[in-house]
C-alpha cells in the first residue's frame, strides 16, 4: 500500500523539464541573461551580480520556473574554440536561445555564420529558436528591425519551425518576460516532437 501511494504521489508530483541551450558569440551577454533570469524566476533567486560575471569556460546551468513550466538553461562558452562543443548538447535540447550583441556591428557576420552552423545541424531540426537582440539599452545599438532583416535570410531556411527575434537588455531585464513567455509557449507546443524530461 505504501509503495502504491508513493508511486501515485510521485507520478502526480513529477515535473516536466525542458532543456534550453543559450548560445551566441563570446561577450554577447549569455551569462548576464542567465543570471538575470535566475534572479527573477528561480526558486532560490540566487544569482551573480553583473560585476562578478567572468567569461564562461565550460558551462553554467540555471533552473527557472515560468508559469509552471520548468526550464533547465545551459549557458555554454561562446569562444570560437568552444563552439564545436555545442553540438554534443543538441540531441537532449528542447529549444535554443541565440544571443546577439546588438551594439557589435563588427561581429555580425561571425554571428550569422555561427547561427547558420547551428540551424543546419540535423539534431536541431524542429526546435524552436529564439534570437535575442541583446544590449538594447546601449545608444550605439542596432534596432531590432535591422537585426531582424539581417537574420531573416537565415530564418527563411527554418521554414517549418518556430523562430523569433526579440529585443532585450539582459542587464536591465527589459524584454526578459516576453522572451521567456515566447520560449515556454513554443517548447510546450513542440512537446510531441521533443517530449520534456520527467523529473
Ligand atoms: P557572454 O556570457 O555571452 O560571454 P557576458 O557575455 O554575459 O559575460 O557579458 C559580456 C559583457 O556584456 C559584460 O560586460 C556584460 O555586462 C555586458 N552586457 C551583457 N548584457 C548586456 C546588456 O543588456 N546591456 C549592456 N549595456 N551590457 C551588457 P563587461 O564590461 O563586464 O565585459
Ligand atoms: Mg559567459
Amino acid at each position: 500500500m505504501y509503495h502504491l501511494v508513493k508511486g501515485i504521489y510521485s507520478n502526480l508530483t513529477r515535473k516536466e523539464e525542458y532543456s534550453v541551450l543559450v548560445l551566441g558569440l563570446d561577450n554577447a551577454g549569455k551569462t548576464t541573461f542567465l543570471e538575470k533570469l535566475k534572479s527573477e524566476y528561480s526558486d532560490s533567486k540566487k544569482s551573480l551580480p553583473p560585476e562578478r560575471i567572468a567569461p564562461t569556460v565550460g558551462q553554467n546551468v540555471g533552473y527557472i520556473t515560468f508559469e509552471k513550466t520548468h526550464l533547465r538553461l545551459w549557458d555554454l562558452g561562446g569562444q570560437e574554440n568552444l563552439r564545436t562543443l555545442w553540438e554534443s548538447y543538441y540531441n537532449d535540447a528542447h529549444g535554443i536561445v541565440f544571443v546577439v550583441d546588438s551594439s557589435d556591428r563588427k561581429r555580425l557576420e561571425e554571428c550569422k555564420r555561427a547561427l547558420e552552423i547551428i540551424i543546419t545541424n540535423e539534431d536541431v531540426e524542429g526546435l524552436p529558436i529564439l534570437m535575442l537582440a541583446n544590449k538594447q539599452d546601449r545608444e550605439d545599438r542596432l534596432e531590432v528591425e535591422d537585426i531582424k532583416e539581417i537574420f531573416n535570410k537565415i530564418a527563411e531556411r527554418m521554414s517549418a519551425r518556430d523562430s523569433r527575434v526579440l529585443p532585450i537588455s539582459a542587464l536591465s531585464g527589459d524584454g526578459l518576460k516576453d522572451a521567456v513567455e515566447w520560449l515556454t509557449t513554443r517548447l510546450v507546443r513542440n512537446k510531441q516532437n521533443r517530449p520534456p524530461t520527467l523529473k
